[in-house]
Formats: C-alpha cells, structure tokens, sequence
C-alpha cells in the first residue's frame, strides 16, 4: 500500500493564511505520487515555506502500481514520477500532458545528454523531465557474502546460478519485485537480447527464475532498504540509490553491517525516472512550480545527498559531495556506463504476458 505523508506549511504560514486570507481564496496545494525514499523531506518543507504552496505526497514502490491508478483516470495528481518505459506506454494511452519548457525557468539546467535518452522514449522531451537515472545491480552485506562465497559480488552468475544462489539463501535474499528489471537483467545472464519481446525468450527467463524461487525469501521493492541495513538480509537485487540508502542507515545506526553495491561485469539495466503531469491534473500551475523548484541545482543535489540516486540536473554536480558524485555506483564513469543497458517498453500483449509470467515466477503458479 503506498504511504500517506502530509505536510503542511509551517504553523506561522498556516495560521495566517487562515486568519488573512479572504475566505473564498482558494488554498493553494500540489499532489505529488512518487516513489517511496526518493526525495530529501526537507526539500518539500522549504518549497511550500518559500512558495506557500502545500505539498500532500504520496509514494509507491513500483510502475505497475503507479500504471494502473493512471489508467482509471482521475488520480488527483498533479506530479507523477514513471520510469521512461512506462511513460512512452503511458503517453500513447494519453494519460499524461504536454510539459511546456518555457514555462520553466530552470529549463536550462536540464541535462542535455540525459534529456537525449530520455527523448528515445518521449520524442522532443515534450512529456516529461528526467528527474533521477540509476542502475539495477546487487546490494550485498560484505561480510556475510565473505563468510560465504570467499569474495564479494562482481558477476550476476553469483546470484542468478541456483548452486550459487543457494549457498547465499540462508542469510536471506530480496529480489526487486519488477518484472522489467528482473527479466531484462535474467535475459542478459542468459545470453539472450535483455530487451527481447520474444516470448520463447521471456519463458526461457521466467523458467531460470522460478529454478531460483525456493533461495529467495522475499520479492519487494522498497523492504529491503531497511532488511539490509539491519542485517535481516545480506543480498538484494535493488536499484543503486536505495543500495546505498542501505548502508548510510547501517552507517548511521552505527550497526556493524556494512553493504557494498555491485554492478556485475555483465552489465546491468540503466533506467530513467521523470517527473510528468497527468492530463487531469488539478493544480497544474502548482506542478510547474514544483518541477521548476526540483530543476534548481541546489536543490538537485540535495535530492541526490539524501537518495544516492543521480539526477538529471548537469550543475547540480559540483554541488554534491565527491563521495557521492565521483561513485561510480551513482555516476557510472565512462567505462561503467559501457557495460549498461536499456530497455524499450512492451506492448499491452506483451505487458501482460510479462504480468502473467512474473506471477507465475513469484508464487509456482
Ligand atoms: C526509489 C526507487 C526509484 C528507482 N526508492 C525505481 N524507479
């Protein structure tokens, strides 16, 4: 179930926009669905502190949920934040509007490179802004894959054989619940065309996987942030920022856990997620406000401070610690980044044999 976070403007702000404010005025507010651990709170309490503007946000932890609220229509949002596969879907079906850039005055600090792979998805941009960019890799407990394995985790056959995987099952092992990760990074193990629509190949992938459903504990998305960080579980297949988000907490509860995140020699999955307006938004000059205020370099970094997650802002770079910006983790140098992979959106056909299948992965049946 998404999480239900409302903030208010400071109680000075509150207090005088109830006492000043002419009764009929309309308050002023925008609805933000995002995903779950991807922004700095401080952030959305300093933009309603300087715009007066409130925010009520919501949060998610995977597209197919975020997909289907759009789908039904009406969701009251005014931001939403898909992955770019799911957003040219998402396009087609009409669900999101047009973004004029210049509307924004922050435009210029969009990333033009990241801006152009985004455009592969959205031509011209003309829906969406990047917002964060990261990788699919595995997030392990350093010590406890030692103990294990004798080495840490630098190739997907580690945890993607099922020899391999079983002599990891007993300290415990997440796996993103998405079946677009998951099958992509399986076909690329594979040997197989990590974007195949083929469904010989999308079987020959599901089946590998479900040889590996009895050393997984959990399929989850956002869980694993915290069963990482508490030692729970010693490995997950999780995005990058939340890798890292993991062992910030163990860092920071001063735990003895310590959690690295690989991005295996054969590659891994590059995503894109952006910031887009649902075409029944009710507060759409509040939405540019928000997105304009998330273009400001200072702000980007601090997005990127609190997540891990690379964002789409080029000068918000400098902005952030080396230890966060130099990481390749985060910002895949050039090396790294040949290695990387994307994929391009299945068809509704498609999409649902991938749902069926993905279920079938998950439960045996
Ligand atoms: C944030 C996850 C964002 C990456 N916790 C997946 N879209």
């Amino acid at each position: 179930m998404p999480m239900k976070k409302f903030l208010t403007a400071p109680a000075i702000a509150l207090a005088c926009a109830l006492a000043c404010a002419p009764a009929s005025a309309a308050e002023r507010v925008v609805n933000i669905f995002n995903w779950s651990d991807y922004i700095d709170p401080g952030v959305l309490e300093d933009f309603t502190r300087e715009t007066g503007i409130k925010v009520v946000y919501d949060t998610y932890d995977s597209n197919e949920m975020l997909e289907s609220r759009l789908l039904a229509g009406a969701t009251g949002y005014d931001i939403v934040v898909p992955s770019a596969t799911f957003l040219q879907r998402q396009i087609k079906a009409g669900v999101l509007q047009r973004i004029d850039r210049k509307r924004l005055a922050n435009a210029a600090n969009i990333w033009s490179e990241i801006d152009g792979r985004l455009s592969i998805y959205d031509p011209g941009s003309a829906h969406a802004i990047n917002y964060m960019w990261y990788t699919t890799g595995v997030a392990y407990n350093v010590a406890k894959v030692k103990e294990r394995l004798g080495k840490p985790i630098t190739s997907w056959d580690q945890v993607l054989r099922p020899e391999a995987l079983k002599k990891l099952a007993d300290c415990g092992v997440y796996v993103l619940d998405s079946p677009e990760d998951v099958f992509a990074i399986t076909l690329n193990y594979l040997k197989l065309d990590p974007d195949s629509k083929n469904e010989a190949d999308l079987k020959r992938a599901a089946d590998h996987l479900s040889g590996l459903r009895r050393w997984i504990k959990k399929f989850h998305s956002s869980e694993y942030i915290n069963a990482l960080a508490n030692g729970d579980i010693c490995v997950a297949i999780g995005w990058a920022g939340d890798s890292l988000q993991a062992r910030n907490r163990a860092r920071e509860a001063g735990a003895e856990v310590d959690i690295a995140y690989a991005i295996p020699v054969e590659g891994a999955l590059m995503s894109l997620d952006n910031l887009a307006i649902p075409v029944d938004a009710p507060h759409v000059a509040e939405a540019y406000q928000f997105i304009d205020y998330l273009l400001r370099p200072d702000v980007a970094a601090r997005n990127t401070k609190a997540t891990n997650f690379a964002n789409g802002v080029a000068l918000s770079r400098p902005l952030i610690d080396k230890s966060i910006a130099d990481d390749p983790a985060v910002y895949p140098n050039e090396a790294t980044m040949r290695r990387l992979f994307t994929v391009t959106p299945a068809d509704q056909q498609k999409q649902k044999l991938i749902t069926r299948l993905w279920t079938t992965v998950k439960t045996g049946r």
